[in-house]
Parts: C-alpha cells; sequence; structure tokens
C-alpha cells in the first residue's frame, strides 16, 4: 500500500484548474438576473473579444467544443476529397473528416516534434486532395513555413487541429495565426477550459461571419438561413467559466512551466526514456508531459511502466495509443499500412503521457520519478 498517494486520493494524468467558486458564484448571477442562456450572450461576447487580445488573433469563433469546430472549420472551407492528416492525434482530428464524408490520407510524423513530417507530404498528394490538417501536437509547433510552401505549390487549404495550442507561440507571433484556419479545444482536461468548448481562429470578417453562421444553424437573420449548419454554440456558463480561468491562465502556465522543468530535471538521463524537446524561441504551454520507453534500452516495457504507475494509484494515459490510423473505422485504407507509418506506430507503443497540472504537488512528481528510476 503506497503511503504517498493513496487509492482514494489518485493522481491522474490531469486535473482542470478550478477558480474559487466565490469568483464563480458572482457570473453566475448574472446569468440567472439576466436569463440570457446562450445564443451570443455577453459573457460569449466578451470572451470572443479578449481572446483575441490575449491570444494575438484576429477573430475567434466560440464553440461548444473543440469536435465541432473542427467539424465546422472543413465546412467553412467547403472541404471535399482527400485530406493529409497524421494518424498521431486524438480520434477527434480523423473523426472530423469522416464526419465531412472526406478521405483521410495518413501520413508519417516526425520523430522530434511528433507532427506531420512535412518531408512526406508531398509523397501523399493526388488528384483528390483538397486540405491538409495538421496537427501541433503536446503544443509542440509544426513546421508551419514547409507546410505552407507545399500547401502553395498545390493550392491546398491547411486547417491546424490546435486543441493542444492555446497560447503557443513562434518568434512572439501566435501558433493560430498560421494556416487558413485553426481550431482550439476548451475541454477539461486543457490548459484553458470552458467545462467543454472550443474556437476556429479564422484571419478575416468574412470567414468569421461565415463561421458564426454556421454554427448557428445556418441562420443570418431571423428568417433567412443560407446553408445548412450545426448548432455548435458555446452557452453563458461555458463562456463565464472561459472568462475565469483566464484571469488566472499566466500564472498557471507558469505553474506547469515548473512542473515540467522538475520532470525534465529527474528524467532527462535515464537511459530508454525519451523526452519532449523544447526549444529557444518558442513559447510553450506545458499542457503535456510526454516521456518514450524504449524497451530495450530501459529494461522494462512502456505497458509495464503504465501497469506499475497504475498500482501505486498514478493514472497516466498513452496519448496517443492506439494511433487513429489502427482502429476499425481507419486501418483499412491504403496509407494506414504500418509500412507507410512506422514513426507514428513505433512511437505510440512508446508513449506515456505524465501527469501535469496547475497544482500537482511535487512530491507527488518526486515519487512519479522515483517509480520510473527503480524500473
Ligand atoms: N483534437 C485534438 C488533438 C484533441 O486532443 C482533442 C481532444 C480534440 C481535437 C477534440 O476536442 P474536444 O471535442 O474534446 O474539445 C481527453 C479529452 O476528452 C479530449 O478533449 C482530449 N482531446 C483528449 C486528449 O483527452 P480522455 O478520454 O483521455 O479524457 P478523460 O475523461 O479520460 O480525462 C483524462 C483524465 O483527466 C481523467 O483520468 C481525470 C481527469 N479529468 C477529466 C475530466 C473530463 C478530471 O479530473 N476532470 C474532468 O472533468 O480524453
Amino acid at each position: 500500500m503506497n503511503e504517498l498517494i493513496a487509492k482514494n486520493n489518485p493522481v491522474y494524468v490531469t486535473q482542470p484548474f478550478m477558480p474559487p467558486l466565490s469568483e464563480f458564484n458572482v457570473y453566475l448571477e448574472k446569468i440567472w438576473r439576466s436569463k440570457k442562456l446562450t445564443n451570443n450572450g455577453e459573457f460569449h461576447k466578451q470572451l470572443e473579444q479578449i481572446l483575441c487580445e490575449y491570444l494575438g488573433v484576429k477573430y475567434i469563433s466560440l464553440f461548444a467544443n473543440g469536435t465541432l469546430a473542427l467539424i465546422t472549420a472543413l465546412q467553412t472551407l467547403g472541404i471535399k476529397g482527400e485530406v493529409i492528416t497524421t494518424p498521431y492525434s486524438f480520434v477527434a482530428t480523423t473523426h472530423a473528416l469522416w464526419w465531412n464524408n472526406i478521405k483521410p490520407v495518413f501520413c508519417d510524423i516526425d520523430p522530434d516534434s511528433f507532427n506531420l513530417d512535412p518531408d512526406k507530404i508531398e509523397k501523399a498528394i493526388t488528384s483528390k486532395t483538397t486540405a491538409i490538417l495538421p496537427v501541433h501536437v503536446y503544443g509542440n509547433p509544426c513546421n508551419v513555413e514547409k507546410i505552407q510552401k507545399i500547401a502553395d505549390s498545390y493550392k491546398l487549404k491547411v486547417i491546424y487541429d490546435a486543441a493542444h495550442a492555446f497560447g503557443v507561440k513562434q518568434k512572439g507571433n501566435s501558433i493560430l495565426n498560421y494556416g487558413d484556419l485553426s481550431i482550439l479545444s476548451f475541454h477539461a482536461t486543457k490548459v484553458f477550459h470552458t467545462f467543454e468548448g472550443g474556437a476556429i481562429i479564422s484571419h478575416d470578417e468574412e470567414t468569421k461571419k461565415r463561421i458564426d453562421h454556421l454554427k448557428n444553424f445556418g441562420f443570418v437573420s431571423e428568417i433567412s438561413v443560407i446553408e445548412p449548419g450545426i448548432n455548435a454554440k458555446m452557452n453563458e456558463v461555458q463562456a463565464a467559466m472561459g472568462l475565469l480561468q483566464l484571469k488566472y491562465i499566466d500564472k498557471n502556465i507558469e505553474q506547469r512551466k515548473t512542473v515540467f522543468d522538475l520532470y525534465t530535471k529527474e528524467l532527462k538521463n535515464i537511459n530508454g526514456i525519451k523526452l519532449n524537446e523544447i526549444y529557444d524561441g518558442i513559447s510553450y504551454n506545458y499542457g503535456y508531459f510526454p516521456i518514450f520507453v524504449d524497451e530495450n534500452k530501459f529494461g522494462m516495457s512502456r505497458d509495464a511502466l503504465f501497469e506499475k504507475l497504475k498500482e501505486n494509484n498514478i493514472f497516466v494515459r498513452r496519448y496517443f495509443y492506439p494511433l487513429i490510423s489502427n482502429f476499425p473505422k481507419y486501418k483499412e485504407l491504403n496509407s494506414a499500412k504500418k509500412t507507410n507509418l512506422s514513426i507514428a506506430n513505433k512511437l505510440a507503443d512508446q508513449v506515456i503521457c505524465l501527469p501535469i497540472y496547475t497544482d500537482l504537488e511535487f512530491e507527488y512528481i518526486n515519487k512519479i520519478c522515483s517509480i520510473i528510476k527503480t524500473n
């Protein structure tokens, strides 16, 4: 029986940041009084405006969740045919293509950033390709310049799944400013959350308007519906949580960095454990702490380590295992063959994401590291 991490108080891969309830109650009282619960309410409007300023982007449209934002982003640009994407992501990335009747074409990833390898994209382009859907996995920026160059020369659209990349900047510029559109997730497990939630970042007013119509059934006025939109609106309680989260976001990211640095210090020289590299010139959000276990060098398999942590009441996640391309719905696709995705398959078999969140106690981090070290 572990004394430090007790069964009735387990450690999870993440925990949402909960602002003081008294502060949330102030928002709730306003919502109660106004009786405006959803459909572009006051808090919704405020959050869109403040997020634009905080993130350094031109236009943002809030959504009920990140998956609906992804599905709508593809609708907004009228994407059809085939889209090149990464198998190393949460299933929602590929599911969004499926929901739009688009064929996913999987492309292998880069072993250091864990993102789509731009050098392998061109080989996957066919006459049916209309877009590229990369993911900034764990908040690591994709090679946005190279991807844009390929997109420009083949006249393809680029939609970034930036679900993990809230606040990430490259040379001072938001990573969300690249590509035609980017989507965010504000799920409870994310660095910034609104219980459930998401957003699309766009770069011009016309596109922002179109997105806003599409997330509201296609309505452009009380009696006019321009096309079959969906109901993907964020409600006022979600928006209020977002406003409150923003008050604490810088401090929260700073605390996450402390956790990230402590893990890095403890785990950086272990034979058979590879860490997520951090590069100069990038502001990270420290949303995830993936480690990659090379069984031959480490002397224990990833899954054995996963079980050992579990026995100690530490519930980690293997993001992203299984690979999306190995799920029954997608595995028969030509591009899903393991020989086409060797790096993604290898990393998916090695990955464990360790617990990381704002108020994770240092003694727990030390305990987790000592379990890993005494394999
Ligand atoms: N694209 C990418 C690249 C994504 O990663 C995601 C979502 C999306 C798109 C889609 O965005 P959304 O439609 O979700 O907005 C979680 C999340 O459900 C999912 O949002 C996220 N990615 C994915 C990476 O992780 P699970 O199945 O691992 O979540 P769950 O419920 O097992 O939570 C993990 C741990 O977090 C739990 O063990 C305990 C803790 N937890 C969780 C929740 C929900 C809490 O302490 N409180 C909570 O309320 O998928």
